[in-house]
């Protein structure tokens, strides 16, 4: 593979990963893309003398796909976006109505659902950003963030946050004591994308902060050929190694999630499914659901059966938004419902 060649170490520096080089068809080293601003994205590549360098491109036109934040691109003899790599694991937000998910992130490799101690273990949170975290295809992982303010540095919500996200690490940190931070780094290292969701407050900039080198000077190339020294406020490079995507506003949205995501969240319920006697159980009042029989025996929380029931009414609203058939059906037997009411009250 002569491309191998042409691509050099310090690539690894912007996140580069082995994934990353099984899907790069382009000629020459590849950008990613820090920020699209709508008409510019802002990029970084490496220079020739392995200095990171900061441009700003523009899209060709007629690019099949709108860059996102984590794209690797080529870019042409012009300094304009010619090409956009296949893309591994994605952050999707539900996209308007009539319209599929709207990639936000890309290319990331690991998704830090960020969950705050101080106050208790809020579950609905955990379940809700766990669903966020699998529907990426990402490694996702759970950060319990101010540990210290716990009794037992957070051991007794680590195993309850277990429960609520099978089959996910759960990881009790302090940005005060220094707890669990070793290991994130160990996670986080050369050729890993993270990026990380949970509510404000949660503690991810104190986070970003202890997780974060000095800043790396980069060099940022104008247009003019003119050249000065920035810092990348978007694409954070970690004293680990890895980089960490800040997406603003992706923290708060409705990150698109499908039912595949909620099953893997609700393993231990989505197991009581499977004995339910009709195969499409809705577990609301159906008779022999073995899912609200395991309610009624305290087998499963009653709480986790309502978080479910309330993620699975979120989807199927976004899935009938993001279809409009679906959409003007349900219109239709609204129609017909109303019209029926009131051939009720005049007969
Ligand atoms: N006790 C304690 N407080 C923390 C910790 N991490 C963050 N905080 C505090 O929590 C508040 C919110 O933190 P911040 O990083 O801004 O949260 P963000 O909104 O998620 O970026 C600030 O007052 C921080 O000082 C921690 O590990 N322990
Ligand atoms: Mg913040
Ligand atoms: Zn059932």
């Amino acid at each position: 593979m002569t491309d191998t060649l042409t691509v050099p170490d310090s690539l690894q520096r912007l996140g580069w990963s082995a994934a990353d080089e099984d899907r790069w068809t382009g000629h020459g080293a590849p950008a990613r893309v820090v920020v699209n601003h709508g008409s510019v994205c802002e990029v970084l590549l490496t220079g020739a003398d392995g200095r990171l360098l900061h441009h700003s491109a523009t899209p060709a036109p007629a690019l099949p796909a709108t860059p996102v934040a984590g794209d690797w691109v080529e870019l042409g003899a012009d300094g304009r976006i010619h090409a956009v790599a296949p893309r591994r694991a994605v952050l999707s937000r539900a996209g308007a109505a009539g319209s599929g998910p709207q990639v936000m992130a890309s290319n990331i490799d690991t998704v830090l659902m960020v969950v705050p101690l101080d106050g208790g273990l809020n579950a609905k949170m955990v379940e809700r950003l766990s669903v966020m975290g699998w529907e990426s295809g990402a490694q996702p992982v759970l950060v319990l963030s101010k540990s210290d303010r716990t009794r037992d540095e957070g051991a007794e919500d680590a195993s309850a946050a277990e429960l609520l996200s099978p089959g996910v690490p759960v990881l009790p940190v302090s940005v005060l004591t220094g707890q669990g931070l070793d290991t994130l780094r160990a996670w986080l290292g050369p050729g890993t994308t993270a990026v990380m969701l949970g509510p404000s407050g949660a503690g991810k900039t104190s986070l970003l902060n202890a997780l974060e080198g000095t800043h790396e000077a980069v060099t940022a190339v104008g247009r003019s050929g003119g050249r000065h020294t920035t810092t990348t406020r978007r694409l954070h490079l970690l004293a680990s190694g890895g980089v960490l995507l800040d997406i603003p506003g992706i923290r708060s949205l409705e990150v698109a999630a499908g039912r595949a995501s909620v099953d893997e969240v609700f393993a231990d319920l989505a197991a009581y499914a499977l004995q339910c006697q009709y195969g499409d159980c809705g577990h609301a009042g159906d008779g022999g659901c073995a899912v609200e029989e395991a309610v009624r025996t305290g087998e499963l929380p009653r709480a986790r059966l309502a978080n479910w029931r309330k993620l699975q009414g979120e989807i199927a609203y976004r899935e009938r938004r993001e279809d409009p058939a679906a959409m003007a059906e349900v219109r239709r037997e609204w129609k017909a419902v109303s019209k029926q009411a009131r051939r009720g009250r005049r007969g």
